[in-house]
């Protein structure tokens, strides 16, 4: 089994002492891909986030890793800009407009063959590789390429957007065809899935059924696996007692509010971080809300700051953090909570425990794991969740109140619902929710694709 994804599943980290040492990364998708990898002395091939030669391939965690280098330049083009600069905006509704530029696309596609050379060197035969997201879509065809014995599967984390947006790549076949190298590819909704196999089937002329398509003598599937999180290890997080009692150490220090919004997420504009302090600005406005009684809290980790349209976005969502501050704030009593910074993941589940809403309102998002996060944290029946309808969620988490967050007036209507929930209904939907995702959590997911994925070897 060999994993292939933009990042090693771990971070060089430097001692007090000046030594440096590999610790484990802390998302989800790892603790999920390692038992898998483990488990068979499997392979991660990945950069090590850090510009210029890679370290010799050696063993973490059961795992063998397998550094692949990039250079200053790489990272700039590839990462920086093909993959964040292009197709980031293209796959997520054109919200920012992509840049398009060759010598982006020429790195893109010399580095996606690196990757794929590293993975042809280090697979054993007939193994199964698993290849992840929008920075590798051309490895799968260049990896079958150098070994056809294997079994490859991609799983996309991002949408996949219509034929209509799609087509303005420039390099819209080379990027079908990379995916086409697969026997499955995996999506987070059906759509993107349906989005896929269409592109196949117009632009390539492919033969096409709603989830197959056959292509070059094989058959490809293209299927949806809705990711999620590990909701145990959450949700024992979020009811531990320290955990529990930090919830209340934060309404204390906001002021002990009767209400607390919140809002969780990577600073990307994807995300629609103005959207709410838009509705929560006319809602203050109009005298809807008040502060010191309602107060708005939002984390929002730093993100691709070398990237022009973040940098941009910051300053947009500073600026009117700013103005709602000025114009609705105390001495020592701000309306807005503003932090610019990661925080741990108990801190996080304490403000999910404090939070009576949370807000999620992103344009257009693969799934949004912070909407999942938030119903494992209240075992406590508590809060409610108000979520964009474009996040792939909101096909599961049918009982959030569901928004456009392109409708202001929307939004702020359902805001206010949430806000002034019936404490009985609003457990009666968290129950509903949570219920779902016990179902589905991380392992599930993991589970059913690397199932479909070995059914097709
Ligand atoms: P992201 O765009 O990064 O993921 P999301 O799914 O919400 O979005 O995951 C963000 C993660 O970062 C969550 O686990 C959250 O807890 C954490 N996080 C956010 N802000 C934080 C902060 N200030 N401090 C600490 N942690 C913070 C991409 C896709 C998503 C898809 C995932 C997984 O864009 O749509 O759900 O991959 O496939």
């Amino acid at each position: 089994m060999v994993v292939v994804a933009n990042r090693l599943p771990v971070d060089q980290v430097t001692d007090p002492d000046g030594s440096t040492r590999w610790q484990r990364s802390p998302g989800g998708l790892v603790t999920a891909l390692e038992p898998f990898v483990a488990g068979r002395s499997g392979a991660w091939v990945g950069w090590s986030g850090s510009a210029g030669d890679a370290p010799e391939p050696f063993e973490s965690g059961g795992m063998s890793l397998v550094p692949v280098p990039l250079s200053e330049e790489e990272v700039d083009r590839y990462y920086e800009g093909m993959s964040n600069a292009s197709l980031w905006p293209l796959y997520h509704d054109v919200v920012e407009k992509p840049e398009y530029h060759r010598t982006w696309w020429d790195t893109y596609v010399q580095v996606n063959k690196r990757f794929a050379e590293r993975t042809a060197e280090v697979a054993g035969e007939g193994a199964i590789v698993w290849v992840h997201d929008y920075q590798l879509q051309l490895v799968p065809a260049m990896v079958r390429q150098r070994r056809p014995d294997l079994t490859i599967g991609f799983f996309l984390h991002i949408p996949f957007p219509p034929y209509e947006l799609f087509t303005q790549l420039p390099w819209r076949s080379a990027i079908v065809e990379g995916l086409l190298g697969a026997d499955l590819v995996g999506f987070q909704r059906p759509s993107a899935a349906a989005n896929f196999v269409q592109l196949a089937r117009r632009l390539h002329d492919l033969p096409a059924r709603s989830s197959t398509i056959e292509y070059d003598g094989r058959t490809v599937t293209a299927r949806a696996f809705p990711i999620s999180i590990d909701v145990r290890a959450f949700e024992e997080l979020a009811a531990s007692p320290q955990v529990v009692k930090r919830a209340e150490e934060i309404r204390a220090e906001l002021g002990n509010p009767s209400r607390i919004i919140l809002g969780v997420d990577r600073l990307d504009y994807t995300k629609g971080i103005t959207v709410r302090l838009d509705a929560f600005q006319e809602l203050l406005e109009e005298g809807v809300v008040q502060t010191p009684d309602t107060v708005m809290v939002q984390v929002a980790t730093p993100s691709r700051e070398r990237v022009e349209h973040y940098v941009h976005m910051r300053e947009t969502i500073e600026q009117q953090v700013g103005h709602i501050n000025g114009v609705h704030g105390t001495l020592g009593g701000p309306a807005v909570h503003y932090i610019n910074q990661s925080v741990p993941r108990e801190e996080l589940a304490a403000l999910y425990r404090a939070a009576d809403v949370m807000l999620v309102t992103p344009y257009r998002d693969g799934m949004n794991l912070v909407a999942k996060e938030y119903v494992a944290a209240r075992s406590d029946l508590g809060g409610a969740l108000v979520l964009s309808e474009f996040a792939g969620a909101a096909a599961e988490l049918r009982q959030a109140f569901l928004v456009n967050p392109h409708d202001i007036a929307g939004v702020k209507n359902q805001l206010v619902r949430a806000l002034r929930l019936d404490p009985a209904e609003g457990a009666k939907r968290m129950r509903a929710m949570r219920r779902h995702l016990a179902k589905n959590d991380l392992e599930h997911w993991a589970n059913s694709f690397f199932e479909a994925l070995r059914a097709q070897a």
